[in-house]
């Protein structure tokens, strides 16, 4: 993968989602790994301790909250909510 913008310039989207069940570091590999493979997702942070996927979409790309919920619940696991925009990631950030 390579990156041709310069970091700060484009602000893409970013979505937070918690995620019920996940509870150790087989269930972050597992989502991991589905999100890892997919076109629109850009990077992501998986946190066991507040059970939360961040994911930053890639510039040009959308993801449907339905796919996040298909994507988390093929992995075995269940969306708890699906939150949008800088201030719910930021927040995720501080609490980390
Ligand atoms: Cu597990």
């Amino acid at each position: 993968m390579i990156c041709l913008l310069a970091p700060g310039i484009v602000s893409a989207e970013k979505v937070k989602v918690e995620v019920q069940g996940m509870v150790c570091s087989f269930c972050a590999h597992g989502i991991s790994a589905k999100l890892r493979e997919h076109d629109a997702v850009e990077k992501f942070t998986v946190s066991l301790t507040r059970s939360t996927v961040t994911i930053e979409i890639k510039e040009g790309h959308s993801l449907e909250d339905k796919e996040i919920t298909a994507i988390i619940e093929d992995s075995g696991f269940k969306v708890n909510e699906i939150k949008r925009g800088e201030e719910a990631v930021e927040a995720a950030k501080a609490a980390n």
